[in-house]
């Protein structure tokens, strides 16, 4: 056996991540595709990797040192665990299976303990970056063992992208804990696209800014706080100029959006959690609107604001709406990392908080400076029950919440849609609040249910006998 690596599926994703591999010192690649064409066309248009074909499963496994590991990147769902159940038939004890797909983290802990059962290891490893990050170094993000990790964690550092000096992997934790830290950065991913969507579009109708204009103000951001990869590619969409019609690029391009599903995921799984993640939320239902042409087609005859916002100072004005940004951008994070916590008590991982926000600095969708005081507050306090309480992020609400307030106010009087921004408002402001609005609806469950409540000021539960003479008694916990 010559190689020490297998990638399995060599559609865009699997052959650049064949090619990464083997562009490292160290790394023989064996490949094998169910479709054995494509095999022989990666290894023709790639002499120099000097891949090791497999035309079978069995010559696979024959071409790899033990403990054997292959990577699998195919397609998500029955593909997966069809290639799966293949390579645990010529796989033994000790080797290793990674799913590096995009695996929904629930099918990933039943992968898992189905190849335990072999004395296979499972890894459910997140990867981050597209086609690009998969050939010149993606953020990685895988789970299983921590003796999986002994074998595949040179490997994988070795691929990973590079982020001031230090590979973007880290073992995030056991079985499914992977790909549940993938499902969140999609999910952040959603609302920081929603943000800066909804700053364009502000910054649009209430200056009448054109795109170009905009994307200037995209570069300025850019160079300061808010500099992440998202910022900087907005820039470059808004500067585009179609070809056909000489108008910018995204007047032409229809405004429906589209999703793989990635984000529904995680505001699923928050809602399993308990966790509020309302900023993610509202971008996937933003995005659920906007391809919903018969719906906003009848909308568009109902009633608006009979004044457009008349913007006095447009510099003053910019720069509220990159404040309400960065205010609203905290609040996402903190609500994945909130999830993060939550899903690391009810799965029993031990997820460093800090280390996976530095393994999002690079290769990854949402690599951003600010990353960088995320790790800082979790180095400082890994016990932070609230991101955005950290000393640096009560900070930037300091600065910020005067010009979020006047956005989001400014944008319902003068109905410019801002969902992500308003809700992050809401829920900030929800967080701070001394007392909740939620003792009004405890008695109101008690009234209708007998659902009981608990007092500010004795231990214990309570029940009125709202219909008898309205006494209060104690009560069992019925909840
Ligand atoms: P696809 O998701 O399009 O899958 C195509 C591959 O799956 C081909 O190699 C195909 O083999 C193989 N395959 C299928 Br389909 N059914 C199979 C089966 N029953 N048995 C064996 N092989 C089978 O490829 P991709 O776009 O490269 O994505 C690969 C994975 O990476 C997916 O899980 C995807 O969600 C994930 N992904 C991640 C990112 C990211 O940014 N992280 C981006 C894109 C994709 P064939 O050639 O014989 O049909």
């Amino acid at each position: 056996p010559t190689a020490n690596i297998a990638v399995v599926g060599l559609a865009v994703m699997g052959s650049n991540l064949a090619r990464n591999l083997a562009s490292r010192e160290g790394n023989t690649v064996a490949v094998y595709n169910r479709t054995t064409a494509k095999t022989d066309a990666l290894l023709e248009a790639h002499p120099e990797a000097g891949f090791v074909k497999a035309a079978t499963m069995q010559e696979l496994a024959d071409s790899l040192q033990t403990p054997r590991t292959a990577i699998v990147m195919v397609k998500a769902g029955r593909p997966t665990d069809a290639v799966i159940d293949e390579l645990v038939s010529v796989f033994e004890p000790g080797d290793i299976i990674v799913d590096g797909g995009n695996a929904l983290f629930t099918d990933t802990i039943r992968r898992e303990q189905a190849v335990r059962e072999t004395g296979i290891h499972f890894v459910g490893c997140g990867i981050s970056g597209g086609e690009e990050g998969a050939l010149n170094g993606p953020s990685l993000m895988p789970g299983g063992t921590p003796e999986s990790y002994e074998t595949l964690g040179p490997i994988l550092r070795g691929i990973a992208a590079i982020a001031e000096g230090e590979p973007c992997v880290t073992h995030i934790g056991t079985d499914g804990a992977g790909h549940f830290v993938k499902m969140i950065h999609n999910g952040i991913e959603y609302a920081d696209m929603q943000l800066i969507a909804e700053a364009y579009d502000l910054i649009r109708h209430a200056t009448g800014k054109s795109p170009a204009e905009i994307a200037d103000i995209f570069t300025e951001w850019n160079a300061g706080e808010l500099e992440s990869y998202l910022i900087e590619i907005t820039a470059e969409v808004l500067r585009q100029v179609d070809a056909t019609t000489g108008e910018p690029l995204v007047d032409v391009i229809l405004d429906a959006a589209g999703a793989k599903g990635t984000g529904a995921w995680t505001v699923q799984t928050a809602l399993d959690l308990g966790v509020p993640v309302s900023g993610i939320a509202e971008a996937v239902f933003a995005r659920s609107l906007s391809s919903k042409p018969q719906q906003r087609a009848a909308g568009a005859a109902l009633p608006g604001p009979s004044t457009p916002w008349s913007v006095q100072d447009p510099d003053a004005f910019v720069e509220d709406v990159r404040l309400a940004l960065y205010a609203s951008k905290v609040i996402a994070y903190s609500q994945g990392f909130d999830a993060i916590v939550q899903g690391a008590i009810d799965h029993d991982w031990q997820i460093d908080k800090g280390e996976v926000a530095r393994i999002w600095r690079g290769g990854c969708i949402i690599r951003a400076r600010f990353l960088n005081r995320i790790t800082e507050a979790y180095a400082a306090d890994q016990g932070l029950v609230a991101l955005v309480t950290a000393p640096f992020f009560s900070d930037v609400m300091a600065t910020a919440q005067d010009s979020w307030r006047r956005i989001v106010a400014g944008a319902a009087q003068s109905g410019i849609p801002v969902p992500a921004f308003a809700s992050s408002l809401a829920y900030y402001d929800g967080l701070r609040a001394p007392r909740l609005p939620a003792s009004l609806i405890q008695g109101q469950r008690d009234f209708f249910g007998a659902h009981t409540y608990r007092r500010i000021d004795a231990e214990g539960t309570f029940h009125t006998l709202w219909s008898g003479d309205r006494s209060e008694i104690a009560a069992e916990d019925t909840h």
